[in-house]
């Protein structure tokens, strides 16, 4: 599920960024698949690269991804450069193709990949009938599909009407995807469709399969993609998916469709956004929570290990995911003897953003990371023997970090010190402590104490590194104070 949120995200993220290219003239065409991205997910998910056939359209950059299509490869199609292997810059950007995923090149003008599609599934339904050519064809799959999406505006041309009867008449398995945004650049779909509903026009096709879905709905959208392909794979003939999309920016950047579309029509298509609300139906649903769709966006991990084992664990979690990861170790704490460990397990692994509790207590909650764990430990410890119960976290991993972890332990002991060697000002601690007083403020006895380095650059001479960053003796007095309050 949340692998289908990123490539929805991606998808849109790859638009944004190439509008962007646009605007600084360094690209010179861009036409987006924003709105789209649900159901080209789901069809991406339900098909099958490099074994069924795939002729897309402009709007199917999320489809693509899915199917396997790089980023990177997208962006060289937007500069056309050589090396994209979508047409090596001889097509328009977003003119999908690729050899290995099986996506055929398309042409520009829309409605022709109709017509090439049908051609392809025919090809297959020849080789069953016509025995010397199964030894002329490789890689044929009896059960392949060919999936060719349209726009609305698309299935008012003849190609379409052909492409139909011809699959319809065959029982070729092709997979329509109709992806109905309800304008042809600014030709609403009910000034060219008689009834303004395509779908109900094919209602009387023999063999046509029709599903109806919120294409902006992504579980909607699997479900009648999977049935559809499922009527295609069974060699029921072909099916037809009517799903209705929105298209939430201009046709293209050639475009301006505040010219032509309301500004209500506008806001109210803003509200079925498909990447918001499966965003949103993860987090209702508990599958994920709000810092773990940030963690998505904000695509780099950052990593804190305060030990020898953590530093193993958390190393090989950044080695073995496909996510960048900035990997921030603290060259003081190399030597120290108190860090020492095993050699763990090969299988051995630390997830990110998953605190520890290095020291069970109940009176106050000391937040650190790096070479301020231990010196946390080492003042709770004196603290002990007042009989002050310290409570030691040490994060981890600062990006995402355990939101969970910090709640539950501020929950537990109602005092809370962020301590780590970062600057006082604008340093990492004042993050989390904001974010402690404003969502924790009601289970809170004592306002958020810091412990952390002087607001200087850190000086060579050991002595003055020793006043600048937040010694053990620094950590035993704030828990003084903070006890105290
Ligand atoms: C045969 C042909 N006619 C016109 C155009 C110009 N054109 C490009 S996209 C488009 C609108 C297509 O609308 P629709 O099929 O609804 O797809 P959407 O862009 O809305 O996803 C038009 C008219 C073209 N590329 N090819
Ligand atoms: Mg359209």
């Amino acid at each position: 599920m949340l692998s289908i949120y990123r490539t929805m995200y991606l998808s849109r993220k790859i638009d944004d960024k190439e509008i962007q290219l646009k605007g600084q003239n360094k690209i010179f065409f861009q036409i987006s698949g924003a709105g789209h991205e649900a159901v080209l997910v789901a069809a991406g998910t339900v098909l099958k690269p490099g074994y069924d056939w795939f002729y897309p359209y402009y709007r199917d950059r999320a489809l693509c991804l899915q199917l396997g299509m790089t980023p990177l490869e997208q962006l060289l199609s937007a500069v056309g450069a050589e090396k994209d292997p979508n047409s090596h810059g001889r097509q328009m950007p977003s003119h999908w193709g690729h050899k290995k995923l099986n996506i055929v090149s398309q042409s520009s003008p829309t409605g022709t990949q109709l017509l090439q599609a049908v051609g392809c599934a025919e090809a297959g339904y020849r080789v069953k009938l016509i025995k010397e050519l199964k030894n002329r064809v490789q890689d044929f799959h009896a059960d392949e599909v060919a999936y060719v999406s349209l726009g609305d505006g698309t299935s008012s041309e003849g190609e379409c009407w052909e492409a139909l009867n011809s699959a319809c008449n065959l029982k070729l398995p092709v997979l329509f995807l109709l992806e109905d945004n309800g304008y042809a650049i600014s030709v609403p779909v009910e000034v060219q469709t008689p009834g303004g509903d395509v779908s109900k026009l094919l209602e009387n096709f023999p063999n046509l399969h029709i599903e109806r879905c919120d294409g902006t709905d992504l579980l909607e959208s699997y479900a009648a993609i999977q049935r559809a392909v499922q009527h295609c794979r069974e060699g029921k003939g072909p099916a037809l998916v009517h799903a209705k999309v929105i298209r939430p920016y201009s046709h293209s950047l050639s475009d301006d469709e505040r010219l032509y579309r309301p500004d209500e029509e506008r806001t109210a298509d803003s509200e079925r956004d498909p990447v918001k609300r499966f965003g949103g139906f993860l987090i209702e649903e508990g599958i994920t929570s709000q810092d773990d769709l940030q963690r998505i966006k904000d695509g780099v991990d950052l990593v804190y290990p305060s030990n020898a084992l953590d530093a193993n664990g958390l190393l090989r979690t950044a080695i073995r995911c496909d996510d960048p990861v900035l990997f921030l170790e603290h060259k003081h704490l190399y030597r120290q003897t108190y860090n020492k460990s095993q050699y763990p397990p090969d299988d051995f692994m630390i997830p990110f953003g998953k605190a520890k509790i290095v020291r069970e207590g109940t009176h106050m909650s000391i937040i650190a990371y790096g070479a301020l764990v231990q010196r946390s430990v080492v003042a709770a410890k004196q603290a002990e023997q007042q009989g002050i119960s310290v409570e030691v976290i040490d994060l981890r991993s600062l990006s995402p970090y355990d939101w969970n972890a910090i709640v539950a332990s501020v929950k537990k002991t109602n005092k809370v010190l962020v301590a780590h060697e970062d600057s006082l000002s604008f340093g990492y601690g004042a993050e989390i402590a904001a974010r402690i007083a404003g969502e924790l403020f009601e289970y809170l006895d004592a306002p958020v104490h810091r412990v952390a380095a002087l607001d200087t650059f850190v000086a060579y001479a050991p002595q003055l590194e020793d006043v600048i960053l937040p010694q053990a003796a620094d950590v035993a007095k704030a828990i003084q104070e903070l006890y105290s309050y």
